[in-house]
């Protein structure tokens, strides 16, 4: 009998200790003493996330979802209406941006890899946010020529402060392509919300070149974002192996890929002519060895007061967070962190709550928020 009452004892504080949440461990980095707190879970590859104005996060999944995430980290079931995807490689349902009217228009803009004659390209399209399901799915954009394969699709979509649509996507792994102005491989592209070309497009009116071109000689940009102060659009884009690079990118200018590059090939070859040629622009910085970046917010919140004005950019290849401290456009210092995560990281994002988020690349992908631990 005795026997029995303390088992049941034993096991009445076992299932107490389990039911009460652990806080996260703290993790000191350079400039903030942090917890990581999992904020949504058990997500298949999610790729790019949204902030809605009630809080809730509109989150895609790389096979071809699309789910909201509750306050509580509840996940819908997947919204209706998504357009069929071409889930290879690196395809998939890729990135969503809100429109900066979403609190009345419900209206959203996302990219995705279209299957189509050929293969596949990186598409833009728009939709209306009905709660279950897209409404009014329009294709804005479609990235020529579709091509086989399931490499360097990019893509990130921003509303820039001029509004129009910034979509940086990926030469398809035909490096060459980045230079040739007639097709949109590796390039920054520059449209209108409904999708025509903005007047005043750098190519506007060449005939050996297509008019949605804002940038050139990119080769798989996976981080985009606006900078909170200037509302310029920056990006980074990954290299072979080497030479991953941050580009504030300029009207019409050529950002060098393939013909100069920091990288080598992964064979071991040299590529192009060296690291610099004339005509051709230099990154901000660049990561050699490769950190394989993707994902990318300036953070303007001031829960973490230390990181105030720093540029963030997460790591598929270390798990690890980077952060960049500017003085304008010149790079300060950089801090690798967050190695504690333990999975890759697809997506980073400053949040309207003044926290960043993160969502990591897994087949049981989670999103993080980033509080400070004090
Ligand atoms: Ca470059």
């Amino acid at each position: 009998m005795r026997l029995v009452l303390s088992a049941s004892l034993v096991m009445t504080l076992f299932a107490g200790s389990v039911a009460v949440a652990q806080p996260a461990p703290v993790i000191r980095t350079e400039a903030a003493s942090l917890r990581v707190v999992t904020v949504a879970s058990s997500l298949e590859n999610p790729w790019g996330m949204a902030f809605m104005p009630d809080g809730r996060i509109l989150v895609t999944e790389r096979p071809g979802r699309m789910r909201v995430v509750a306050k509580d980290g509840k996940l819908s079931p997947p919204l209706g209406n998504v357009p069929k995807v071409f889930n290879s490689g690196q395809g998939g349902l890729l990135d969503v941006a809100l429109d900066p009217g979403f609190a009345t228009n419900r209206t959203f803009y996302f990219t995705y890899a279209e299957p189509g004659e050929g293969g596949a390209s990186t598409a833009l399209a728009t939709a209306v946010f009905n709660e279950t399901a897209l409404a009014d799915v329009k294709v804005l954009f479609r990235q020529q020529p579709k091509l086989s394969g399931g490499l360097h699709f990019g893509s990130r979509v921003v509303v820039g402060s001029d509004g129009k649509l910034w979509l940086g996507v990926g030469e398809r792994y035909r490096r060459d392509e980045a230079q040739n102005l007639n097709v949109h491989l590796g390039k920054l592209l520059r449209l209108n919300k409904d999708g025509s070309v903005p007047a005043d497009n750098p190519f506007v009116g060449r005939s050996d070149a297509r008019p949605e071109i804002w940038s050139y000689g990119h080769r798989n940009i996976q981080g985009m974002a606006r900078h909170p102060q200037t509302g310029i659009v920056w990006l980074h884009e990954h290299g072979a192996q080497g030479g991953d690079e941050i580009n504030i990118p300029e009207r019409a200018k050529n950002y060098g890929w393939p013909v100069i590059t920091h990288g080598i090939d992964y064979s071991g070859a040299k590529i192009g002519v060296g690291t610099a040629a004339p005509g051709m622009e230099q990154p901000l910085l660049h990561w050699t060895p490769s950190i394989a970046p993707s994902g990318m917010a300036f953070y303007s919140g001031s829960k973490i007061p230390g990181w105030t004005g720093n540029l963030f950019v997460g790591s598929l290849k270390f798990g690890t967070l980077h952060r960049v401290v500017l003085d304008g456009t010149r790079v300060v210092r950089q801090e690798q962190m967050l190695k504690e995560i333990g999975d890759n990281i697809r997506d980073v994002r400053d949040a309207p709550d003044g926290f960043l988020y993160l969502a990591t690349d897994s087949p049981r992908g989670r999103i993080l928020r980033l509080e400070p631990a004090n």
